[in-house]
């Protein structure tokens, strides 16, 4: 049984009160490790450590930092194959995915803001015969980022690269249901010589650990992907604080497909959109609305490609999916099924769980799975399921698609299918989301703001964006 171990002013250790809880590979619905059940002991510890490296962190220049950051990354990239393994036993994603996605980008993650730190420049307002001004754009201090577990090391890179290029010290928690990569990520940083302090990683519970950092008021901003429930949660204790906050939630995001779209690109695209990573993807489209022209010669083709799409075990190298995260999330997925039909809706194919043979029988698999004839605003079409599962809905008119495509308390992404560069342009201007791909999806420039408007979240992250988040401005007038 392998022991997890929190990551605290440089030294792995276990938890104050030395309890575990078990860690399963959902592949095989067994339990194979143990991470610390820490507590705000623990994250107090934390923040001391933060707090103590603080200003020699903030003191090195951008390219020292900057030096730390392309040796941890290059350290992940020599042993890529080893962090996919785990990432894929840990979360149940196909090792595919995890090697060809979810590692590169935590390599990316680093490498990027190690470099764009070193651009990351600030502005001076200049007053004729009067003086100039200058911002300032410093570190804040000790900051906290809180994961979740579909991408996990993607994610959480994606929150701490940013935080330490701009000189803070962190305070970060990985999902206690993927924990692994995290762990391994704080012996990388070990074996980088990062200075003791500046990362550390507390392993547990959301409302222990999670909910201690969001309330330690030497925690001075809160990075959050999650649930939005969670994130109300955080909210509402963090903004009465008056912390900084970023909050990247979920989604019910449409994909539009109009009669005029590249057919094959599309419905290839689509899959993808669809069911990559089973469906756990807070951008994956699982609202498809598909102009009627072409409505049956889609949604046959569709639904004969996801019936021939492989669910397997996650090092199958034939596997298109593989198994959701956790029991308890496949028993909500398969849940969210049984109300599509009691909603009316048709299942078209899948709709039931896979049990595969031998060491994966007891694995958590789900079949993909596409559902038509619901009514856009039933719960079904309302309410994020983050699974293998789709629903499949014609329409007529542009107005009336974006009436549907509008009609959730998300907005995060949306892919638009069309041929008509000028109702392309149109369409993305009346889509409320954060971000919008044409005949595309998930194609990700590292430098574009990423997040969602309404229930999908607060803030962006990426780029300079992030570099903003992650710094408190100052301006200063000389006088001439
Ligand atoms: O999120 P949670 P989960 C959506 C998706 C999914 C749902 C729940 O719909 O079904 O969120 O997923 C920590 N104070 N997304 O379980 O519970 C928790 O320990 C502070 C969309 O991942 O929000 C974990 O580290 N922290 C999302 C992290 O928050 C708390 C991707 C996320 O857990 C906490 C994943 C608390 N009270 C899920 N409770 C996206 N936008 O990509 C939990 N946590």
């Amino acid at each position: 049984m392998i022991y997890l171990k929190n990551y605290i002013g440089g030294e792995l250790v276990g938890p104050v009160n030395n309890e575990h809880i078990d860690n399963y590979d959902p592949s095989r619905g067994q339990v194979y490790s143990q991470i610390p059940d820490s507590t705000k002991e623990d994250v107090d510890k934390a923040v001391e450590a933060a707090e103590k490296a603080f200003p020699l962190w903030s003191g090195l220049s951008k390219s020292e930092r900057s030096d730390y950051m392309i040796k941890i990354a290059n350290i992940i990239e020599s042993r890529l194959d080893e962090f996919a393994a785990a990432e894929s036993l840990d979360n149940g994603k196909p090792v595919s995915l995890a090697s060809h996605v979810d590692i590169p980008r935590g390599v990316s993650n680093l490498k990027f803001f190690a470099t764009a730190i070193l651009h990351y420049a600030s502005e001076s307002h200049y007053m004729e015969g009067v003086g100039v001004n200058y911002t300032l754009r410093k570190p804040i201090g000790v900051v906290g980022c809180i994961s979740p577990w579909n991408l996990p090391l993607y994610l959480f890179t994606w929150k701490i690269a940013p935080a330490l290029a701009a000189g803070n010290c962190v305070v970060a928690k990985p999902s206690e249901i993927t924990p692994m990569t995290a762990f391994m990520l704080s012996e990388v940083c070990k074996e980088a010589g990062l200075p003791e302090g500046v990362l550390n990683i507390v392993h547990g519970l959301g409302h222990k650990v999670g909910d201690a950092i969001t309330r330690n008021p030497r925690i001075k901003a809160i990075s959050f992907t999650g649930g939005t429930t969670t994130g109300e949660t955080i909210a509402g204790i963090a903004a009465p604080m008056f912390k900084k906050l970023s909050l990247e939630l979920g989604g019910k995001n449409p994909n539009i497909i109009f009669a005029d779209c590249d057919f094959d690109k599309a419905l290839s695209t689509t899959m993808r959109s669809s069911f990559a990573n089973q469906g756990q993807i807070c951008l994956c489209g699982s609202r498809i609305f598909i102009e009627r022209p072409i409505y049956e010669k889609f949604k046959e083709a569709f639904v004969a490609k996801t019936a021939r799409a492989k669910v397997s075990y996650p090092s199958d190298p034939e596997a298109k999916l593989g198994a959701v995260v956790s029991k308890p999330h496949m028993e909500k997925v398969l849940s969210y099924i049984e109300l599509a039909k009691e909603e009316g809706g048709t299942v078209l194919t899948g709709g039931e769980q896979v049990v595969l043979e031998g060491e994966y029988a007891s694995g958590y698999y789900i079949r993909p799975t596409i559902i038509e004839g619901l009514d856009y605003q039933c719960r079904t079409n309302q309410e994020e399921i983050f699974g293998p599962v789709v629903t499949i809905t014609p329409f007529d008119t542009e107005e009336e698609v974006l009436t549907m495509a509008n009609s959730t308390q998300y907005g995060l992404a949306a892919t638009v299918w069309t041929e008509n560069l000028t109702r392309a342009h149109r369409v993305a201007d009346e889509l409320h989301s954060g971000i919008v791909w044409v005949n595309s999806w998930l194609v990700r420039d590292l430098r574009t703001p990423f997040g969602g408007v309404k229930s999908s979240g607060v803030g962006r992250e990426g780029g300079f964006e992030a570099l903003r988040f992650f710094t408190e401005p100052k301006n200063v007038f000389i006088k001439s």
